[in-house]
């Protein structure tokens, strides 16, 4: 079986691609970067999201000899130009720290009113394999942004981001509702076929 590396630590991810590809019928063995814990993290140097999921992807090709995937996503704020985009994880200065990212970003937006706060969750996934081919595909999850925080489901800026067309905020769906319209969904599922076509054409050892 064609082993597909995801280059992640993050076990939700996993599991949810996985979910995705087997609905697909696609027979693969999905593995976490952390099963090739000797691989180091690669520097998310790029400008823009596909930038980063690709350079996360050919590395991991790369060291492993193997395909692999990443993805690299984020929350664009209309009203400013996009941001915090690529630096969604790091707004508020330390990597990952989710309240403090959502409570600065809903600081600098205390004056703006409800017509102006639109915003969209942005995903790029990526596929490389270890010939340097490459293969890349965005999903989006188009909404508004609260000015308080609700819920308690997901992470990150899931409690201030309502969906287009929703009542509630994305914290406040189940995760089976939430892959179904997310951003990350879309690209992972627009990434099926594309799997499918590169693994037919380069067979891959496992
Ligand atoms: P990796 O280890 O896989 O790189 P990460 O935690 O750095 O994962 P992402 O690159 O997927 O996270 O996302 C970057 C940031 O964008 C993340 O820390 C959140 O602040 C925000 N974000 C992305 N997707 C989100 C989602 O579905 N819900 C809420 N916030 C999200």
């Amino acid at each position: 079986m064609t082993r597909l590396i995801l280059a992640t630590r993050n076990a939700g991810k996993i599991t949810e691609l996985h979910a995705i590809l087997a609905d697909a019928g696609l027979d693969l063995e999905l593995v976490g970067a952390d099963a090739y814990p000797e691989i180091p993290d690669v520097k998310e140097t790029g400008v823009t999201f596909a930038e980063n999921a690709l350079l996360k992807a050919h590395a991991l090709a790369r060291a492993t000899g193997l395909p692999a995937v990443a993805d690299d996503s984020g929350l664009c704020v209309d009203v400013l130009n996009g941001a915090p985009g690529i630096f969604s994880a790091r707004w508020a200065g330390t990597h990952g720290d989710d309240k403090a990212n959502l409570n600065l970003l809903l600081a600098q937006l205390a004056d703006i009113d409800d017509a102006h706060r639109g915003a969209h969750f942005a995903c790029a996934a990526a596929l490389a394999l270890p010939d340097g081919t490459e293969r890349v595909v965005e999903g989006r999850l188009p909404g508004t942004l609260r000015h308080a925080p609700t819920g308690t489901n997901g992470f990150g800026y899931d409690p201030i981001l309502q969906p287009e067309g929703y009542e509630v905020t994305c914290a406040e769906l189940t995760p089976a509702q939430k892959n179904a319209i997310s951003h990350r969904g879309k690209a992972f599922r627009a990434l099926v076929p594309v799997v499918r076509e590169l693994l037919a054409r380069t067979p891959q050892a496992s």
